[in-house]
């Protein structure tokens, strides 16, 4: 084997890195070999890690002052625009962004979806990773909410590209509401597929009853990145639902106090029974709250569960049902315990 050809697959089997970082809207100055895959702009915009830099604008309030997040990457990012799809890549991570105007909700999604589905295809990716932020969530019309409706657009979209059995390939996912502005989507893949993860304390969102509408909900409830990202488990937004029902009504802390109960029995593969998590098991966290002046009694509730060093950046938005007053998401370490060896083995 050449010396060459060598380099190249150490390179090529090494651990993929990726760090979220989130901070102030100024450039923060970076003087190492990293690169910003995806920068995303909550609120106003502002000026970005370099000219060339992917930005995503997010039409969501922050909350205090961390306003934007930053996906570092090793290696040199390429830039390409296919369709509506802003896209940039350094080889083992692609990251996409896309508006869509926001009006025809379904048409829209399952339109803006296919294309995704076959751009990350067409690139040789797999999708790890998918935020949507959807204008006017709860508007009705028809005896359905656009909340519905995305979701009828989206299930239609992975069936047609993929087929019939889509749901046990699905990523993990975001999807809140917006005052105003355009339907935003963006997305993270990889080189290697990740494994879907469902919660034992909450059936699988795509087997919803068709009370929440009339095409379930696609997407897992977590994705255990592939090995190149080093059990890496991408949290969906989590909410306070047990099994497929909301709890807690009006009440925003006790929402928060389940919904960490369901991260917990995400990352560990089982309810816990409220043991708390150590710092960076769970970093960073992103809070989507409807109402912001829950931002102070939850970040309590979550410096206490996640401790004080935990970055966590907090936005304002529409939830998929009207009475969550809020949903959290974030990086996670696997915490699955390796199953013991049979007994009969001993
Ligand atoms: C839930 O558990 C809360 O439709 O992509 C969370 C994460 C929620 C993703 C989505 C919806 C989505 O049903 C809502």
């Amino acid at each position: 084997m050449s010396r060459l050809l060598r380099e190249r697959k150490i390179e090529s089997t090494a651990p993929a890195m990726l760090r979220i970082e989130y901070g102030p809207g100024e450039a923060a100055q970076d003087d190492s070999a990293a690169a910003v895959l995806l920068e995303i702009q909550y609120g106003q915009s502002s000026t970005p890690s370099s000219p060339s830099t992917l930005v995503a604008q997010v039409p969501l309030r922050a909350l205090d002052s961390t306003t934007v997040e930053r996906w570092i990457v090793d290696g040199d990012v390429e830039r390409e625009r296919v369709d509506e799809f802003e896209l940039a890549t350094n080889e083992t991570l692609l990251a996409g962004y896309a508006l869509a105007p926001g009006e025809e909700v379904e048409h829209e999604t399952r339109a803006v979806y296919v294309r995704m589905l076959r751009i990350v295809a067409e690139h040789g990716f797999q999708l790890l990773r998918v935020w949507n932020v959807v204008p006017h969530l709860h508007l009705r019309s028809g005896g359905l909410d656009r909340y519905m409706r995305f979701c009828r657009g989206r299930a239609e979209a992975f069936e047609t590209s993929w087929g019939p059995r889509f749901a046990k390939r699905l990523c993990a996912f975001s999807a809140v509401g917006s005052e105003e502005g355009p339907q935003v989507l963006y997305f993270l893949a990889g080189r290697e597929e990740g494994t879907p993860r469902e919660n034992p304390r909450q059936i699988p969102a795509w087997t919803y009853p068709a009370r929440y509408g009339p095409r379930s909900p696609c997407f897992a409830r977590g994705l255990r990145a592939p090995d190149a990202l080093a059990g890496m488990v991408f949290v969906s937004g989590t909410a306070s639902i047990v099994g497929h029902e909301s709890r807690h009504m009006e009440d925003c802390a006790a929402q928060t106090r389940e919904t960490m109960r369901n991260v917990r029995a995400l990352l560990y593969g089982a309810d816990d029974g409220g043991s708390a998590l150590e710092a960076g098991q769970f970093a960073p966290v992103k809070v989507y709250l409807r109402r912001a002046l829950d931002r102070a009694p939850v970040a309590g509730i979550l410096e206490s569960a996640l401790g004080p060093r935990t970055p966590i950046l907090y936005l304002q938005a529409d939830l998929c049902r009207p009475e969550l007053l809020v949903e959290i998401e974030g990086l996670g370490r696997d915490l699955v315990r390796p199953s013991p060896p049979p007994r009969d083995a001993r």
